[in-house]
């Protein structure tokens, strides 16, 4: 470990896998876009799934965030293996002026995670967002704070909007990633490429051997 090593974009240690969940419109394609390109913009619903890269330093690594965003609004059949398998972080974002957005959380999303997940020590954050909108709340911050204590999340509240505590969330999230070290072994970049390696032994051309 610690050799340096090329990334698509640049060099990196690890490579972390994270996802967004939540109910449409609470806000995850706003929290994503302001991480990533530090701008707000009122945006559409997501269609399908989408996927940012990001590469930051955090506790003297250097780290490759692939970070998938889906819609709230639509379940998406056979890809939902897919989208949850290997996840390092879990983002689970409720919006605080709707408490549908946060009571889904525990009776949809929660099971959800439970069901696909790959990485059963996997770091979750629970996320109340909105909060610029004050006057509206409709979940108090003890009440996020006591879900996230009974389902062994991280808790934070933001706004996409002001931009209030968008990067902490991230940031929080990987400080805890970088601290398990089950997950550290298979965000880290030598891993996969011993993994790689196994993989091209196991494909290597056997004697009348075709397309399998
Ligand atoms: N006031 C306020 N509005 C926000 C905030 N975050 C998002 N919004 C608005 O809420 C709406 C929904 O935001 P999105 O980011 O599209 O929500 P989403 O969770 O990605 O929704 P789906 O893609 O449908 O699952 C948009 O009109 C955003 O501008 C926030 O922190 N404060
Ligand atoms: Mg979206």
């Amino acid at each position: 470990m610690g050799s340096s090593t090329k990334g698509v974009n640049g060099n990196y240690d690890y490579s972390f896998k994270i996802l967004l969940i939540g109910d449409s419109g609470v806000g995850k394609s706003s929290i994503l876009l302001s991480f990533i390109s530090n701008s707000v913009q009122d945006l559409s619903p997501t269609i399908g799934v989408d996927f940012k890269i990001k590469q930051l330093a955090v506790g003297g690594k250097r780290l490759k965030l692939t970070i998938w965003d889906t819609a709230g609004q639509e379940r998406f059949g056979t890809l939902i293996s897919s989208y949850y398998r290997g996840a390092h972080g879990i983002i689970f974002v409720y919006d605080v002026t709707r408490r549908e957005t946060f009571t889904n959380l525990l009776e949809i999303w929660a099971k959800e995670v439970d069901l696909y997940s790959t990485n059963k020590d996997c770091i979750k954050i629970l996320v109340g967002n909105k909060v610029d909108k004050d006057k509206e709340r409709e979940v108090t911050r003890e009440e996020g704070m006591a879900f996230a204590q009974e389902h062994k999340c991280l808790f934070l509240e933001c706004s996409a909007k002001t931009r209030e505590n968008v990067q902490q969330c991230f940031k929080d999230l990987v400080l805890k990633i970088l601290a398990v070290p089950g997950l550290l072994e298979n965000g880290s970049i030598v891993v996969k490429r011993q993994i790689l390696k196994q993989k091209q032994v196991y494909n290597a051309p056997r004697v009348g051997g075709c397309c399998s």
